[in-house]
């Protein structure tokens, strides 16, 4: 009896940590901006085949609309209401999109916006995304509803009533960031508004949240909400299955909070991650993927079964939020593409991949001036995700998801997943190796000359395709082949100047 105790209580506790993807299915997408319509489509067509577990979806509930400038992305970080109600569709389609991307065993992670409201400097109105009224003079939102006393103005201690110091952890939990109208946590009120929202979602078919901006909300405060949250969808969930909760907490060192505060309420955005990892991959500071031996823990990072992870972030790939120039992103395509390759070859943390819009980058000293710039769109129509003869997205979506290099990692994360990290090899330079049991293996060459070398695999006996110039298709490699010895050992050749100087076998990639 007890020790069934015991495992319903564990069961419960580890439940928000649980990704809640499909066996096997080990990485998420994060299709920003994408309309309902086309996730679904996506998940049915491309994210089920290719075994992706869920898609992180933009905000869905009511925002405001920004005219200037026009129509920026980040209008969905500036809640109206919690309608489910945005330019990527309604409550309809959304539910539609639910259904249909649970149906095919794909799950949807939402952008849950909570810890705030829209701008305080936003003019009052209907100018929203479902044409709700709302006053942030006056602190009214009768959509929820807010009102005045939901605020923390009374609580935050500066003097512009803005977070001025991330030294000060009251500052940066109890004061607007950029503006934002802070909400009020420690109230039951705004507690059961929000648990509200998420439970909607949740009896919807949702399997998890993103929380953002979880720094400027006291872990104990989430837990009151996160408390109060249904269990899964039995439709598509097993009985007593918790919400998925990642928390974007951006801590790279040296502030009052710490990502580690909100372990309780589950895992945590590590941030350390793509900026170490772009750092490594650029061989910038005197870095060398050599010293990736020890990568995860061994480099400061949170304990892996706490960490969400990630080359890039709708923020960073744009100059916003933390990483710096150090971030690789969809425009660094040859880094890039080694990178997202290393982080779904490498057994630490929760996956997730960027899928991004391409926008008319501008730089003026350094800073690109278009950072703000929205999806592709018709007159603030967000446009259709086109897919081209050759796979690739039309219509200035990037669907780095769908480049070879990158789809094919996700499947190998799938194939290796469970499996140790093991024969590691370095050239003590940029030149790496190590596989995942018997089961994967992979070689990087980042160094200025060509990597020649006979490597113990670990991997059965027979002649892989390399999942990273090519891919199986019946019993043939449509790019390079590699062949291991009955010992285990395989020749690897790899020119520094090669389209993308890593090889990457598995078990299901073996003829
Ligand atoms: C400006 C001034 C304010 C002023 C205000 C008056 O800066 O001082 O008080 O006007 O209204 C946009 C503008 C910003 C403007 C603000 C309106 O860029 O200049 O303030 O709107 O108040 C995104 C963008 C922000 C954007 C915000 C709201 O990145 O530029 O602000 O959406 O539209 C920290 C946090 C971390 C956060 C990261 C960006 O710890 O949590 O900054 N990351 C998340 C999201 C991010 C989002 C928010 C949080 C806010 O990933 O996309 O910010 O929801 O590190
Ligand atoms: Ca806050």
């Amino acid at each position: 009896m007890w020790l069934l105790l015991l495992l319903s209580v564990l069961g419960t506790c580890w439940a928000q940590y649980n990704p809640n993807t499909q066996p096997g299915r080990t990485s998420i997408v994060h299709l920003f901006e994408w309309r309902w319509d086309d996730i679904a489509l996506e998940c049915e067509r491309y994210l089920a085949p290719n075994g992706f577990g869920g898609v992180q979806i933009s905000p869905p509930n009511e925002n405001v609309v920004i005219h200037n400038p026009s129509r920026p992305w980040w209008e969905r970080y500036q809640p109206i209401s919690y309608k489910l109600c945005t330019r990527s569709g309604n409550e309809e389609e959304f539910r539609n999109m639910v259904k249909r991307c649970n149906d095919v065993g794909v799950h949807i992670y939402v952008d849950a916006v909570v810890n705030h409201m829209c701008g305080n400097g936003v003019t009052a109105g209907r100018d929203s995304t479902c044409g709700s009224y709302f006053n942030p003079g006056k602190r009214e939102f009768p959509s929820v509803p807010f009102s005045g006393w939901d605020f923390n103005d009374g609580k935050c201690k500066t003097g512009s009533g803005e977070i001025e110091n991330y030294g000060d952890m009251y500052q940066v939990r109890d004061c607007r960031l950029v503006g934002l109208l802070d909400l009020a946590l420690e109230k039951d009120y705004v507690r059961s508004k929000v648990a509200e929202y998420m439970n909607h979602l949740i009896d919807i078919g949702v399997a998890g949240f993103r929380i953002d901006a979880s720094k400027h909300m006291w872990p104990g405060d989430m837990k009151a909400f996160l408390d109060q949250l249904h269990d899964l969808n039995r439709t598509w969930f097993p009985e007593g299955a918790k919400a998925f909760i990642y928390q974007e907490v951006i801590d790279l060192g040296g502030e009052a909070i710490k990502s580690s505060d909100y372990f309780g309420n589950g895992r945590v955005t590590e941030f350390k991650y793509g900026a170490k990892l772009g750092t490594v991959l650029r061989r910038w500071d005197g870095e060398k993927m050599a010293y990736l031996k020890n990568w995860g823990e061994g480099w400061g990072f949170m304990p892996s079964d706490r960490a969400l992870v990630f080359v890039d972030n709708h923020d960073n790939q744009r100059g916003h939020g933390a990483g710096g120039a150090a971030i690789l992103t969809f425009w660094d395509s040859r880094l890039y593409k080694m990178g997202v390759g290393f982080m779904l070859a490498h057994p630490y943390g929760f996956t997730r991949v960027m899928s991004s819009f391409r926008w008319p980058r501008y730089f003026e000293n350094g800073k690109d001036i278009n950072d703000w710039v929205g999806p592709p769109n018709d007159n603030g129509i967000i446009k259709r995700v086109t897919i081209n003869p050759d796979t690739t997205c039309g219509n200035d979506w990037v669907c780095e998801h769908r480049w070879r290099q990158i789809r094919n990692m996700v499947i190998f994360r799938n194939v290796v997943d469970g499996q140790p990290f093991t024969n590691w090899w370095d050239n003590g330079s940029n030149q790496v190796a190590f596989g995942r049991g018997n089961r994967g293996f992979i070689v990087f060459n980042n160094d200025d000359y060509e990597l020649s070398f006979t490597l113990q695999t670990g991997l059965p006996a027979g002649t892989y395709c390399d999942v990273i110039s090519g891919d199986k298709i019946d019993n043939n490699c449509t790019g390079i082949k590699i062949t291991v010895s009955d010992s285990g050992n395989a020749h690897f050749k790899i020119s520094n100047t090669a389209e993308d100087p890593f090889i990457a076998i598995h078990v299901n990639a073996k003829l």
